[in-house]
């Protein structure tokens, strides 16, 4: 039988985002951001709250881990691992501080100059996401998020500024991370919500056909940025990264299958929208039925049909279980799941399904036939340092090997095209859903806590040498 190997350009690598490592918040020009405004414990432990605080000099969000200070070292240190690629995001409020500005602020542009540099200069292909939970705060105030059609204006023109500015340097674009949360109805609704658009779910008059209009004009807005994208570029790659969960049935039970079908279905709409060419019909009739009307366009057509994407990006943690009587036994998981006794949890609640990793590509390869990529996938777990100095986080790449091992399986076993592997926080940086920096995923460790104590000093994890081992053998050795 044929030994099960890689693709030879497969592009191995990681992810980070800007507002979770950059710090720097008011440097070079840069406007302020949503995310600048949460604070450690903000969500995640409340899970009902968002606090979201006025001013002041808070860590983490205000200094991340110093990435704009320390990129130079740091995307070296992912050399030394072998990297082929890393995801990054350029910050909206960098590069347009007010959103509106007449001009882009040249000292931001000149920071991702360096950055894709540095990275070029490293051998690792940059994948730029555009929007990671990121916008100009005064986006939010003034024009009301992604419930107003000038925001979709306003992204664009930023798409096209960076598009353009990096032409040639760039050749995979990434217009949203994660859009597809927005909607979901849980104990996280307040964390997407905010995340997402800034704006705070208790203070969404008509959540439903509010929360549907800004997941239309953020679609809406994907569909236009990726033919700017290729309008600026032919040989642009443009994808849309969705955070993506198998729902399994409680038991075979048909109506615990039906809903466990439409739950995994339920974060698709956006992907069909994005690989269609038309926002789709059943989506309509389902808002249709809830008394929501979309405000759509008459051009708005022509656009879905001219921006479909290149790729999907899929960021893949855990699966969930569905029943059809949803109170059963619910405990608190990231989307308010029912456990699943087959599977061990993270010591975040989010459960350990390498499998479903391998089920979710099948799922999207052969209803979409486009490639994919794994745009993030990892452990987050609180790691010890030993008296050495080392941290020992065997849980880590135990996690990483068993994914590992499921994505080979779909690609040579059932045949998906995937062409990378972005790992999740390569370097440990600030959670997204708790603001903290105990939750840690890094292969390299950075010395900071959550009461701001530590010096940004980076360190290897024993995973550093397992993923460098993993990447000079193409990932024949796990
Ligand atoms: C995804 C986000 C990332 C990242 C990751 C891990 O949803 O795209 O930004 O943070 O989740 O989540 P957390 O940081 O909350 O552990």
């Amino acid at each position: 039988m044929k030994k099960l190997e890689f693709p030879g350009n497969f592009l191995w690598g990681g992810s980070i985002a800007a507002h979770q490592c950059e710090g720097a918040y008011q440097a070079d020009g840069k406007g302020l951001g949503h995310m600048d405004f949460v604070t450690t414990g903000s969500y995640g432990e409340e899970r009902k709250i968002t606090k979201v605080i006025e001013e002041g000099n808070v860590y983490p969000s205000h200094d991340g881990i110093d990435f704009y200070h320390r990129y130079k070292s740091d995307i070296e240190l992912f050399g030394e691992m072998g990297f082929k690629a890393l995801r990054i995001s350029i910050d909206w409020s960098r590069i347009f501080p007010n959103g509106d500005d007449e001009i882009p602020n040249e000292e931001g542009l000149a920071y991702y100059h360096q950055v894709i540099d540095e990275l070029r200069a490293n051998q690792i292909e940059p994948i730029i996401t555009l929007c990671h939970f990121e916008m100009p705060i005064e986006v939010v105030r003034k024009y009301r998020s992604w419930l107003s059609r000038e925001t979709v204006e306003l992204y664009l023109r930023f798409c096209e500024t960076v598009m353009k500015e990096y032409k040639g340097k760039v050749h995979y674009w990434v217009t949203f991370n994660e859009m597809n949360h927005l909607e979901i109805q849980s104990d996280f609704s307040n964390t997407f919500t905010y995340m997402i658009t800034g704006l705070q779910y208790s203070d969404l008059h008509d959540k439903e056909l509010q929360l549907a209009t800004m997941g239309y004009h953020m679609t809406l807005a994907s569909v236009k940025a990726v033919k700017i994208a290729h309008d600026i570029d032919q040989n642009n790659q443009v994808g849309c990264v969705f955070g993506l969960t198998p729902c399994y049935p409680k038991t075979s039970k048909p109506a615990d299958v039906l809903q466990a079908f439409k739950d995994t279905e339920r974060d698709l709409y956006q992907v069909d929208a994005m690989c269609n060419g038309a926002f789709p019909l059943y989506k309509l009739k389902e808002y249709q039925r809830r008394g929501i009307t979309l405000p759509i366009c008459e051009s708005d057509h022509l656009a879905f049909r001219e921006g479909k994407i290149d790729f999907i990006g899929l960021n893949y943690y855990s699966s969930d279980v569905s029943s059809a009587e949803p109170d059963e036994n619910t405990e608190s998981s990231l989307f308010g799941g029912i456990p699943n006794q087959y599977l061990e949890k993270s010591a975040w609640g989010w459960s350990i399904d390498p499998t479903g990793l391998r089920y979710m590509l099948n799922y999207l390869y052969h209803r979409y036939g486009i490639p994919i990529i794994i745009t993030e996938n990892g452990l987050g777990a609180v790691d010890q340092v030993e008296n050495d100095g080392i941290i020992q986080d065997d849980y880590r790449i135990d996690y990483l090997k068993k994914h590992l091992e499921a994505l080979k399986a779909a690609v040579e076993e059932d045949g998906v095209d995937c062409f990378g592997y972005l790992m999740w926080g390569p370097i440990d940086l600030v959670s997204a859903t708790t603001g903290e920096m105990k939750k840690r995923y890094g292969f390299i460790y950075v010395d900071k806590q959550d009461d701001g104590s530590g010096t940004f000093l980076r360190s290897k994890k024993k995973s550093f040498y397992w993923y460098k081992k993993v990447i000079s053998t193409n990932g024949e050795d796990l």
